[in-house]
């Protein structure tokens, strides 16, 4: 029977014209996979915004509330040399911050947002700045392997696909780098010292060393946001990858340095061409990592007591702000 209807063969049909946000979707996954870089005002992914502005806050926050374990001992410095170091150090690590909170804003979150949610306990920090300072030596340990820890971390972060946060990620690893070589270079000076001096700076080493493997987040297996994170160029090394390579780099140094490492488990893999160590105390690490770490509450207190104690500089910095806009708009008309 004959009829009007035509069968088109399927390959024949009008191709479905893909939509705006299909396209939009398509430019950014072929950025991504160019290993380019994502730009502020570039289409992205909600959840790759809101996860950048997740790490990159978190990261924000570790920098100022880590200026306080150090800062303790600016006023009890061994010298005026390691006082003014000191002092430079953690200048640095306030800078970091801001350049941290800077990258972060390009993503739409203000920093305002960002403090509040700090100051009221709903952001995290590295579990790392939970932990008291008791000694001089701990300073030096700090720079050593908090510093150390840091930069193993944070060298993949330049090649980060977010533009603003692995551009800030450049200077903060030269800064980092310089942090942990003069870390590194106190303890060598105590090393040398009295009997007393390299008994503190083993037991600093003691009670850090377990702490900062820990740093590099939970294992790869309960690690939530790593298969994402690495699939958007966020994230380019694992969280046990880095934290195998910091334990790598860290036993000859310590070698050199003439300290123990406190784990009896640590020993050269002929095959794996790795160090084995033993297991860490994850139990600890979510305790601290959710409020209850010996110094979670003073350093939150400590942190909140600056920004109210700042307000005045704060409002001061705005008025005198919106009184150069209303001069130049004045002399503009
Ligand atoms: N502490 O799925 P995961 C410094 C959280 S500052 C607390 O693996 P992700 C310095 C994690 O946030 C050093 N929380 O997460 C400053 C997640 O929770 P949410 C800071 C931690 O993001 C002054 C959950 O556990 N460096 O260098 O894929 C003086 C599951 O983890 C920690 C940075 O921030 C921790 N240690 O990977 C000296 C670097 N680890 O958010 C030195 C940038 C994990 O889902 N950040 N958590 O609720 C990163 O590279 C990544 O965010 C991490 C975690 C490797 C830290």
């Amino acid at each position: 029977m004959y009829t009007q209807a035509l069968d088109i063969h399927p390959q024949l049909a009008t191709p479905r014209v893909a939509s705006a946000d299909e396209h939009k979707q398509a430019q950014f996954e072929d950025t991504i996979n160019r290993e380019g870089k994502i730009e502020p005002r570039d289409w992205m992914p909600a959840h790759y915004r809101k996860t950048l502005v997740r790490q990159i806050s978190q990261h924000a926050h570790s920098e100022i509330v880590g200026m306080l374990p150090e800062g303790n001992w600016i006023s009890r410095a061994p010298s005026l040399k390691r006082k003014a170091i000191l002092i430079a150090k953690v200048q640095d690590e306030g800078g970091h911050g801001l350049y941290l909170y800077s990258a972060a804003e390009t993503l739409g979150t203000s920093r305002d947002q960002m403090l509040k949610a700090l100051h009221t306990g709903r952001a995290k920090y590295s579990s790392i700045f939970n932990y008291p300072t008791l000694t001089w030596a701990d300073v030096g340990v700090i720079g050593w392997l908090v510093d150390g820890a840091a930069i193993m971390n944070q060298i993949p972060l330049c090649r980060c696909s977010y533009g603003p946060y692995a551009r800030a990620m450049v200077r903060i690893c030269k800064e980092e780098s310089f942090h942990q070589r003069q870390g590194f270079e106190s303890l060598m000076v105590m090393m040398q010292g009295t009997p007393e001096q390299q008994a503190m700076v083993q037991d600093a080493v003691n009670r850090w060393w377990w702490k900062c493997l820990a740093m590099f987040g939970p294992p790869d297996s309960d690690s939530p946001n790593s298969e994402q994170s690495k699939r958007w160029g966020i994230k380019r090394i694992s969280n046990d990858d880095l934290r195998q390579s910091f334990i790598d780099a860290t036993v000859p140094q310590a070698k050199a340095l003439g300290v123990s490492l406190p784990d009896p488990d640590l020993k050269w893999n002929e095959e794996r061409q790795h160090h084995d160590y033993g297991s860490i105390d994850w139990d600890e690490f979510w305790a601290t990592v959710n409020g209850k770490g010996p110094c979670n509450k003073e350093r939150l207190a400590t942190r909140v007591k600056a920004w109210d104690d700042g307000a005045w500089v704060r409002e001061a910095a705005l008025a005198h702000a919106n009184k150069q806009q209303a001069r130049q708009t004045k002399e503009a008309a």
